[in-house]
């Protein structure tokens, strides 16, 4: 996909604050920390869009972020960060379970794993979410630039295994490995 335009709109929590319109969204989820912003970066070839950060939680809103005027992409909070206050927490993720549970024009969920470790419980409980709700998603294991063909090979084996899924996509924000693959899928999604 050709990019002629990609512009953050808001950041927000509560539904009476998301966009009021029905333009499709491809919402982007995953632990904290684990590329989610970096990547929408490295997808959309623009440097510093969505903020990133070495220090886990540094999303912590619903983004959105306007696509060719034409889709939107929604960056996530991250879940799984336990260093930050109880209520905090439960806000974040009440935010991003809402959004994924009511948003209509949801057209697709992306989620992020971390190549290099073993998908935690939440990252399996999000995904038996997403299956039990009939949501369209796919996994994106991220950070592959991060371990050899071998190690790469064995743990997106282990990870198909957990998630019982052969259609990993597999991605490095820094090499821009598999955006090809990834923007199909958008692609694919946006149409149907
Ligand atoms: N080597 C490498 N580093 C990456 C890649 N993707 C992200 N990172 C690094 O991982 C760290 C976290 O990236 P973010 O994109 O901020 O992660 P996030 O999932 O948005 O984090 P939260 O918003 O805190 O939930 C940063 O230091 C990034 O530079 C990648 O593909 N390869
Ligand atoms: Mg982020």
């Amino acid at each position: 996909m050709k990019i002629t335009s990609a512009e953050f709109l808001k950041s927000a929590l509560k539904e009476v604050d998301w966009p009021r319109d029905s333009i499709p969204e491809i919402a982007f989820l995953g632990r904290s920390n684990v590329g989610k912003s970096s990547l929408i970066n490295s997808l959309l070839g623009v440097r510093g869009l969505a903020r990133t950060s070495s220090t886990p939680g540094r999303t912590q809103l619903l983004n959105f972020f306007l696509i060719n005027s034409k889709f939107r992409i929604v960056d996530l909070p991250g879940y799984g960060y336990a260093r930050a206050p109880k209520e905090v927490r439960a806000e974040w993720s009440s935010a991003a379970e809402e959004y994924l549970a009511k948003r209509e024009q949801l057209v697709l969920s992306i989620h992020i794993v971390d190549s290099r470790h073993e998908p935690s419980k939440q990252d399996l409980q999000l995904h038996e979410w997403l299956l039990h709700h009939h949501k369209p998603h796919l996994i994106v294991a991220t950070k592959s630039d991060k371990l050899s063909k071998n190690e790469l090979s064995r743990n997106v084996k282990r990870a198909a295994h957990a998630f019982k899924s052969d259609n990993l996509i597999i991605y490095s924000a820094t090499k821009r490995e598999g955006r090809d693959r990834l923007w199909n899928a958008i692609e694919k999604s946006l149409k149907s």
